[in-house]
């Protein structure tokens, strides 16, 4: 009886392990037939911070750098932007007044990293970038992942601004504490670039909705949520009402969408029909997502007018209003 169930396991072990090498060769294959990527590396990220952050991630990306830190250290432009409402520490606090920061980051290998509820730290996306290369983990959330970004050099800074605390304070005096969902206030940094020889990453990184329940964490920090990377296919990168991109796993869908033979732009436009069928009250909210393929094709699409992305490439950074699904005046 235990030697005919050893050779179930034994014959099964086969079978499974001559299924994953037909997927390698299948997968190999489908990196072979893509055409060579010539024209130049490619930089886009949402809403008008992208434009600093893209001049940061395009320098890099001229010296030669890996394009893992070039989407970094172009996000870290927008969280160190003192004027930002929507990310790093000058972020609008939760309804207890905590400044709460999500952040992921993916690279070239598809390999990932991410920090949640992470209060007092300037950088987050640079300590996801640290679970990434140092840790057996993708995602370190709340006290714990600022344990670590401690125990790693970076030092506890103040959490809300002034504009944040006055904001705070008129959201409490006007609302009676309750979390509302909004179409405004939504400025979080999503940065994806593809290089002139195929190799992509990307970053995302915010405080959150204004005014979200305490622990509240969004999309922006979820690996196919608020970003994903796949090194054979492209990269996707969403901004919004972070429930509602959680719900259709966003930009993972987007990426499977582009595997499946879907331009970034059909793919992009498909999953905000998605959101539509899933969510209720979408005039009241705003999603929007960017995504890039192999060729440098790039989509982008939102479901209310008024999202705008940067797209550096060529020598140019430029400002484009994205088309949108409901052509309404509001944002
Ligand atoms: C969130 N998606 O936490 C983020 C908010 C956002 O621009 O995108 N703001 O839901």
């Amino acid at each position: 009886m235990s030697s005919r169930r050893n050779f179930i396991r034994r014959a099964s072990a086969a079978a499974v392990t001559a299924w994953l090498a037909s997927q390698w060769s299948r997968s190999a294959a489908t990196d072979i037939v893509h055409p060579p990527v010539t024209d130049g590396d490619i930089v886009l990220s949402t809403w008008p911070a992208g434009i600093a952050a893209n001049a940061r991630a395009m320098q890099i990306l001229k010296e030669k750098g890996r394009v893992v830190d070039a989407v970094q250290e172009g996000v870290m432009v927008t969280e160190s932007d003192r004027t930002s409402t929507s990310v790093g520490l000058s972020g609008f606090p939760d309804r207890d007044g905590h400044v709460t920061l999500d952040a992921c980051i993916m690279d070239e290998e598809g390999n990932a990293g991410s920090v949640t509820f992470l209060e007092g730290i300037e950088h987050p996306v640079a300590v996801a970038r640290l679970v990434m290369d140092r840790t057996p983990h993708v995602m370190l959330s709340g006290d714990g992942a600022q344990q670590f970004a401690l125990e790693n050099g970076f030092s506890l800074k103040k959490g809300m601004s002034e504009q944040a605390r006055a904001a705070w304070e008129k959201w409490k005096s006007e609302t009676g504490y309750k979390p509302v969902i909004n179409k405004d206030n939504h400025d979080t940094i999503g940065m994806i670039a593809r290089t002139a020889e195929g190799k992509f990453a990307g970053a995302c990184t915010t405080s959150g909705t204004a005014f979200k329940y305490h622990g509240r964490v969004g999309d922006s920090p979820i690996i196919g949520a608020g970003l994903f990377v796949d090194p054979m296919v492209g990269a996707a990168t969403a901004t919004g009402l972070g429930e509602a991109i959680l719900r259709i796993c966003g930009t993972h869908s987007i990426v499977e969408m582009m595997r499946q033979g879907l331009t970034p732009q059909q793919a992009c436009v498909e999953a905000i029909k998605r959101i539509t069928f899933r969510q209720k009250n979408v005039q009241d909210l705003q999603v929007a997502f960017l995504a890039i393929n192999r060729n440098g094709d790039i989509g982008a699409f939102s479901l209310q007018k008024g999202f705008q992305y940067a797209l550096a490439k060529e020598g140019r950074n430029e400002l484009i209003d994205a088309p949108a699904l409901f052509q309404g005046e509001k944002k």
